[in-house]
């Protein structure tokens, strides 16, 4: 009995422990693939094959301790034809709620200078969130940042998604790099998941039991 109770509270520290780990799916480059790292999702892109490179990295938003590595690089191509396309990443978020994606990002001069991020509820029709947005010269220190909090239907939703649509590129070789993109969200059961002082609390509780159980023995 005793044995089982002190289970439950282990199972209970290690739920707790999962709540605090929140990141969905994290993308990091560093095996210059557009595999997923950490977690899971699908990320895929119509740009040409020929344009999706990959250039030195950063640690700007990097997880789970990854190096800088290297980085997504994304070209205009010939005759800017990438204008127009995308970078599409499908994420579960079954389970999690609070969603939240951030990237780091980079670009030349003559690279996508007008970007719009969009999200999906059903991994096919896609609505654009917030302005379009112009990338700083360096990666810098601090990510971009997409706050979906207020987007209830992307809460616990297996379907899902997110985009970037690219323009503005206005040469064949003008580049966007993107690094480290973290899809994240606070997990549904972390209000029903005692606090680790709880646990303890609970833990010394059973810790009196026991000895009441030897002492009548
Ligand atoms: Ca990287
Ligand atoms: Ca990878």
């Amino acid at each position: 009995m005793f044995l089982k109770l002190i289970c439950a509270v282990l199972l209970f520290c290690a739920a707790s422990q999962a709540a605090v780990a929140n990141e969905l799916a994290v993308w990091n480059f560093n095996d210059s693939d557009l595999n997923v790292d950490h977690g899971s999702g699908t990320l895929s892109s119509n740009l040409n094959v020929v344009n999706l490179l990959f250039a030195a990295g950063t640690t700007t938003n990097a997880r789970q301790g990854d190096p800088a590595g290297q980085a997504l690089s994304l070209q205009g191509g010939t005759g800017n034809a990438n204008n127009g396309r995308n970078l599409t990443f499908a994420v579960s978020t079954a389970g999690f709620s609070n969603i939240i994606v951030s990237f780091a990002t980079q670009g030349t001069s003559t690279g996508f200078t007008s970007n719009q991020f969009q999200y999906s509820l059903d991994g096919i029709n896609f609505t654009d969130f917030g302005s379009p947005y112009t990338p700083a010269t360096a990666f810098g220190t601090l990510p971009l940042v997409f706050s979906l909090v207020s987007i209830a239907g992307l809460n616990n939703n297996p379907n899902a998604a997110f985009r970037i649509v690219f323009n503005g590129a206005t040469s064949s070789t003008g580049n966007n790099r993107i690094d480290n993109i973290v899809v994240e969200g606070v997990s549904a059961s972390v209000a029903s998941i005692p606090e680790p002082t709880t646990a303890l609390l609970l833990l010394s509780g059973l810790g009196g039991l026991y000895k009441l159980k030897r002492r009548r023995r």
